[in-house]
């Protein structure tokens, strides 16, 4: 470590997590919160700053050659590394989910958690993804970008209400590492410009996961974001420049959607 960054692994046995508190690092950090939980499994992690570029240095790319967090090392399967959530959640529960407290034994079972976590990767991550981007990280505003990757993110939400409405869980009906690879980007869903009210069986989904310890542990690492939507509405109610900036930028997205005669239809 030099200045608080990692320059390489620092543990020699068991799984060490290379992350940052996003949406797609907590899916690493939740997973290991709950087999710490259920296994007594530990684990160590290294926070990675993403917005110092550290996961684009060579000891990170030989890791992770994405250059993208998370990423974990298996100390104990001879420094094996795994990137990519869907990879990581079922490495993790493969080797380490004996009793599949987390996981499947039915051959379908399983291939309906990967066809939810394949859905993630390819639509409800790079989609929310690109709908924060164009919302609030280029330094224009793009009417077509802001309203077109939104209204994707609002159409792929609206496939997790319909499915949540007869079930309290994505697959079997109990908590696994299907929900884990969609519930960070849940939790972030009103700073992506979604009003989770809208989506009722979904907003009931979030909170069930919300409220168990290890879930709220595993988004403490490295810290606690002030973005999930719990610290996003109180933030809205405390601070006044904020919610005035937040306002600004709904009605931005609002007229963006006007523009293109967006409607909300799902699927
Ligand atoms: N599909 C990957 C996505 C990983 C990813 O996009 N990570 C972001 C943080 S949420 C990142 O590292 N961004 C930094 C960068 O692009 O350099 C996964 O599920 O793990």
């Amino acid at each position: 470590m030099s200045d608080g960054k990692p320059t390489g692994l620092k543990a020699d046995k068991g799984i060490e997590l290379l992350t940052w508190g996003t949406p797609n690092g907590w899916k690493a950090s939740i997973i290991l919160e709950e087999l710490k939980e259920a296994y007594g499994k530990e684990y160590t992690w290294q926070g990675v700053n993403i917005s110092t570029n550290v996961q684009k240095e060579p000891w990170f790319t030989k890791l992770g050659p994405n250059g993208r967090i998370p990423v974990i090392v298996d100390h104990d399967q001879g420094g094996f590394a795994v990137q990519e959530g869907l990879a990581i959640l079922t490495y993790l529960t493969r080797h380490y989910d004996p009793e599949h407290k987390f996981s499947f034994k039915d051959p379908l079972d399983i291939s309906r958690a990967e066809q939810w976590m394949a859905w993630q990767h390819g639509g409800l991550g790079p989609m929310q993804g690109q709908a924060n981007h164009f919302n609030r990280f280029t330094k224009e505003r793009i009417a077509y970008g802001m309203q077109r990757y939104t209204g994707e993110t609002e159409r792929l939400v609206g496939i997790l209400d319909t499915h949540l409405a007869s079930t309290d869980y994505l697959v079997g009906n109990k908590f696994s590492i299907a929900d884990i690879s969609s519930f960070g980007w849940i939790h972030m869903l009103r700073f992506s410009g979604v009003d989770l009210d809208a989506f009722p069986h979904l907003k009931k989904w979030w909170e069930r996961i919300l409220a168990r310890p290890a879930v709220q542990k595993g988004l403490e690492v490295p810290s606690k974001s002030g973005f999930g939507n719990d610290t996003y509405l109180q933030k809205l109610k405390d601070d006044k420049e904020f919610a005035d900036k937040e306002g600004k930028l709904a009605e931005q997205v609002k007229a963006a959607k006007e523009q293109y005669g967006y409607k909300y239809s799902s699927p």
